[in-house]
């Protein structure tokens, strides 16, 4: 009798705990990310961030700050190539980071005033490789910073992301394209408008020991 009771103990409280892994497991949502277009982490042991530049705004551009290139001069028709690895032009890297298993589509908030000065090379390290996708006739951009939707000029989206560091990695292509900054969706959602990003830390992280 003793027995039964504990084994009906034990099955309901089995029962309790598998619902609750259920419910938990259904409602882990990844996290939209926000990417400052300045706050770039290239270091000694990736390519160098020349010729982009960063330029610092007093409103406009989110976080007071945005990058752009300027003195392409020394490429074909002011247009760098669009292999990203050809080692010419700079290169910006960002990383960021996914919590859960996910679809990410990437939005970027960009100022692209005519067809001239639309473009840039794009990729993510660990997902893509050796291929870079092509940002080019940006539509939406052209009076001053917008967020567009990159899937809808050139980048791919990518399904079933697990979660793990990952590198954002863009070159340039036409002078004058300025770049804001970045929003890893997740969960399909457009970026807030009323985002206005971060200012760069003044102070050296410290080192914990
Ligand atoms: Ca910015
Ligand atoms: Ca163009």
């Amino acid at each position: 009798m003793i027995i039964n009771k504990s084994n009906r103990i034990i099955k309901y409280f089995i029962t309790i705990v598998f619902c609750l892994l259920i419910i938990f497991t259904k409602n882990i949502q990844a996290q939209n990310v926000y990417i400052e277009a300045d706050q770039y982490i290239n270091t000694n042991g990736n390519p160098a961030f020349a010729p982009w530049i960063i330029v610092e705004e007093g409103s406009g551009a989110t976080g007071k700050r945005y990058i752009t290139y300027t003195n392409m001069k020394h490429v074909d028709n002011y247009k760098h190539s669009w292999d990203g690895d050809d080692k010419i032009g700079g290169q910006a890297h960002y990383s960021f980071n996914i919590d859960a298993l996910c679809n990410i589509r990437i939005w970027g908030r960009v100022h692209c005033p005519t067809p001239e000065d639309d473009s840039f090379s794009i990729k993510i390290l660990e997902l893509d490789d050796c291929n870079w996708d092509r940002i080019n006739n940006v539509d939406g951009a052209e009076e001053g910073f917008e967020w567009v939707n990159l899937a809808a000029f050139g980048f791919k989206t990518y399904s079933n992301v697990s979660p793990g560091i990952y590198t954002l990695i863009i070159q340039p292509r036409e002078n004058f394209t300025k770049i804001d900054a970045f929003f890893i969706s997740t969960d399909g959602k457009k970026p807030d408008r009323n985002y206005s990003g971060k200012l760069p830390s003044k102070k050296p992280a410290k080192i914990k020991k």
